[in-house]
């Protein structure tokens, strides 16, 4: 494995890969050599390089981790993909449908694993919400709603590539987690998003850079400092109307005290309700008209045998957000150890169709918000 991009979530890519146990972390690619020995140094890689085209280049490494920000996810994918190396790309996997749609299609023509980081999927509540939804325990589903909040941008010292138009903050919380919310919505739901309608906002107008990039849930601190004025939304609602007629809706921030990584999905079928919350992520809320709801606890002996590969300890033993990232991680080695064809792939590993499909969806919104709030169809990805 080689990673390029040792950020906040980098570390979390090197922990999943070495708890695989077989897998070995070969070299890291940063933004300068410095940047790259200083992280080699702290994971404790041997190689290290200043520009992610060397990294891609070694020999040895045969499955790139692409954790770059959102602007050199193109560059890197394709690079690695005209190597023929397997591609393990964070989320959102391109600024533009188009960039996404272009990423897809080199990926088949390579015939390599390619991979997207939407993690939450790897929560074994989350696949049993799926495979209830799935088996027709809710009956059919009339509203998918809910949001994903936080609070570390709430400081207008915190500025990042995600705030810069030029380097992937033409959108910033659609893209950057409610790309995460859309792609949970249709994959548990099964139902695909046909129109948005969205209202953004940019309730911080104005941030301070200190000339870095603030990592994600990072604090801004008292060095001295320019303004930048900003355009991305770092808060929106938006209304969905789903194929076959259910309705819904969700709301994302980034500027929200109190909120740290509040991702909320629920979904209302005819006869029952599922709620799953990813700060309370060992509870899945069944939710009943004629009897008394109920809340199932994460345990092997609970929950159907598909979602019950993805618990390692029994209920009341918490599991948390790497331990749902490790279950993607694992599913992709195990895709790329089959193969890496599309018949070999886990039927729930997210790959570069769903980051395309998120992209397009993510576009739709801009569109709708761009034309002054009107319903707009979801036009590719599907
Ligand atoms: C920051 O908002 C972030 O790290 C996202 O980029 C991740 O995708 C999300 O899982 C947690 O929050």
């Amino acid at each position: 494995m080689g990673l390029i991009g040792p950020g906040f979530v980098g570390a979390h890519h090197i922990d999943a890969v070495r708890r695989l146990g077989d897998v070995e972390v070969v070299a890291i690619a940063g933004s300068s050599q410095k940047s790259a020995d200083q992280k080699a140094h702290e994971y404790k890689v041997d190689r290290a390089y200043g520009s992610y085209q060397a990294l891609i280049d070694d020999p040895d490494v045969h499955v790139i981790h692409n954790t770059t920000p959102n602007h050199l996810h193109f560059p890197v994918v394709m690079a690695a993909l005209a190597a023929g190396k397997h591609v393990i790309s964070d989320k959102p996997l391109a600024i533009n449908a188009e960039d996404g749609r272009r990423m897809v299609e080199a990926a088949k023509a390579a015939k390599v694993a390619n991979v997207v980081t939407f993690n939450y999927r790897g929560n074994p509540l989350v696949q049993q919400a799926r495979l209830m939804i799935a088996g027709g325990d809710t009956g059919d589903l009339t509203f998918v709603h809910g949001h994903y909040l936080q609070d570390w941008m709430t400081d207008p010292n915190v500025y990042s590539w995600r705030s810069d138009p030029s380097k992937g903050g033409v959108s910033s919380a659609l893209g950057d987690i409610g790309s995460h919310w859309c792609d949970l919505a249709e994959h548990v739901s099964g139902l695909k998003i046909d129109s948005v309608l969205a209202d953004l906002t940019t309730v911080i107008p104005v941030r301070y850079s200190s000339g870095a990039s603030a990592e994600a849930f990072s604090r801004g601190n008292s060095a001295e400092r320019i303004a930048v004025n900003v355009t991305a939304e770092d808060l929106g609602s938006v209304l969905l109307r789903f194929q076959g007629g259910a309705k819904g809706s969700f709301s994302v921030g980034q500027v929200l005290p109190g909120h740290k990584n509040d991702l909320v999905l629920e979904l209302n079928g005819r006869s029952s309700s599922l709620k799953w919350r990813q700060e309370e992520q060992n509870e899945l809320w069944i939710g009943h008209q004629d009897k008394p709801n109920c809340v199932m606890a994460k345990d092997p002996s609970l929950v159907t045998s598909g979602a019950a590969g993805y618990v390692h300890l029994p209920g009341g033993h918490q599991e948390g957000w790497a331990d749902a990232f490790f279950n993607l991680i694992r599913d992709a080695y195990g895709w790329i150890r089959n193969g890496a064809s599309p018949e070999t792939k886990p039927a729930l590993l997210p790959t570069f169709a769903d980051g395309y499909r998120s992209a397009c969806l993510v576009e739709a919104m801009l569109k709708s918000h761009a034309a002054g709030g009107v319903w707009q169809k979801v036009s590719g990805g599907l």
